[in-house]
């Protein structure tokens, strides 16, 4: 089998969304999940001008070589924009060997580890009575693992909570809106959001929270301290993790389990963490850490040490990215959870998919391949549409981690 052509496809059906299909001369093609929100352009140029030229001619089944090729190929290494490339190349080859195959890619992956794949939604409020209703909502839908966010009381714009109850959507048109934050008001109430939640549902029900990179390391303890009579599933990103030593001092004071790694893109990014068991859920996903290739190995470095997955899996994760990544949970051993944000009707309906959710859990389906296909006459229909992340300043106007 040979690579013929490849093409690079955006569209934005509610958000931006690239797609990258790989055609072969058997006339079985995949699809890669390409999507690096904010910076979409970067990686469509990347893969263009840079990748594709060298795919052409290949056997789409050496996957490894492809995937050695591209990143030492490259010389310069890893980055995120490499990284997403190299990452829908590698989930497009793997999606060609499934059909080539006529197996779901979870079959080549060593088969099924568990029956279904636990999900986390996303439930938010402005206020906490707001989040209360929406896990209520959420748990009326069978969800068994909640993520929940709250306004703070001072603050007009927080992470994970848009106005008006609508879901929430991690970009937004135009040039990056500017956001106030404020980790003293936040540090005062977020214990208060998870005691009422306890309060409320008793603790059948997982609760996760995304502190999203905020907080100083003895500000992460404070808060991993005062949660821990509330025993989260995890809290995530509590410190920016470029300092992984920061989550020792992190460990030294709290039990409150951690999940980090949705910005990572290769194992190096994760090694420092995993090896000395400073975090229990590894976040990075099939997209953006180089496609299931390069995920297993950070997988299989995670198992040694009883680190779990919990693929990040929010909207800017196309559903390309959302098929691979269930196949991925639903085989790897040290399946944790997996992040299931649900995508707008539109996005659907231009990525119809094999992938399921009922009652809690998502199923890849049996589908050969990843079992996401992309009606590329409807994605021409929702033309690129700028939109960029927010950026956070703090109330005297200093530039902070968003
Ligand atoms: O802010 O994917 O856990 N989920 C998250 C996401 C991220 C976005 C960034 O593009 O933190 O909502
Ligand atoms: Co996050």
């Amino acid at each position: 089998m040979k690579i013929v052509s490849a093409k690079v496809i955006v569209t934005c059906p509610g958000r931006n969304l690239v797609t990258l299909k790989i055609m072969t001369d058997q006339g079985v093609h995949g699809l890669g999940d390409a999507t690096l929100n904010g910076r979409e352009k970067a990686v469509v140029a990347y893969l263009q001008d840079h990748v594709i030229p060298c795919l052409i001619g290949r056997d789409p089944h050496r996957i490894e070589d492809i995937w050695q090729y591209l990143y030492k190929g490259a010389y310069w290494r890893r980055g995120p924009v490499t990284m997403t490339a190299i990452g829908a190349v590698d989930t497009a080859l793997w999606d060609i060997k499934g059909k080539a195959a006529g197996l779901p890619l979870y079959q080549l992956l060593g088969g099924k580890s568990r029956e279904a794949v636990m999900v986390y939604c996303h439930a938010n409020g402005a206020d906490i009575s707001e989040a209360v209703d929406s896990v209520a909502a959420h748990m009326a839908q069978g969800y068994r693992a909640i993520r929940a966010q709250a306004g703070v009381p001072g603050l007009d714009k927080v992470y994970g909570v848009p106005k008006g109850g609508a879901a929430y959507e991690p970009a937004e048109k135009g040039l990056p809106v500017e956001t106030v934050w404020s980790s003293e008001k936040y540090l005062d109430h977020a214990p208060k959001l998870f005691e009422t939640l306890r309060e409320k549902f008793g603790f059948g029900l997982h609760l996760l929270h995304d502190v999203h990179h905020r907080l100083t390391p003895i500000e992460a303890a404070r808060l991993g301290k005062a949660l821990e009579p509330l025993r989260m599933f995890w809290i995530e990103d509590p410190t920016p993790a470029e300092n992984q030593d920061a989550f020792r001092l992190i460990r030294q004071h709290t039990v409150t389990p951690l999940a980090v790694g949705e910005v990572f893109n290769s194992i190096w990014d994760c090694k420092g963490l995993i090896e000395n068991q400073l975090i229990d859920y590894i976040r990075a996903t099939v997209t953006h850490a180089g496609g299931i290739t390069h995920l297993r190995k950070i997988a299989a470095l995670a198992e040694i040490y009883q680190v779990r997955t919990g693929c990040h899996g929010a909207t800017d994760l196309s559903p390309v990215c959302m098929g691979a990544a269930l196949h991925f949970d639903i085989a790897v051993p040290n399946f944790g959870v997996q992040e299931h944000m649900p995508h707008t009707a539109e996005t659907d309906a231009v990525f119809p998919h094999a992938y399921s959710y009922h009652d809690g859990f998502m199923h890849p389906g049996d589908a050969v391949g990843h079992g996401v296909e992309i009606d590329e006459a409807l994605a021409a229909k929702y033309p690129y549409d700028p939109a960029y992340l927010p950026i956070a300043r703090l109330e005297d106007g200093t530039l902070t981690s968003w």
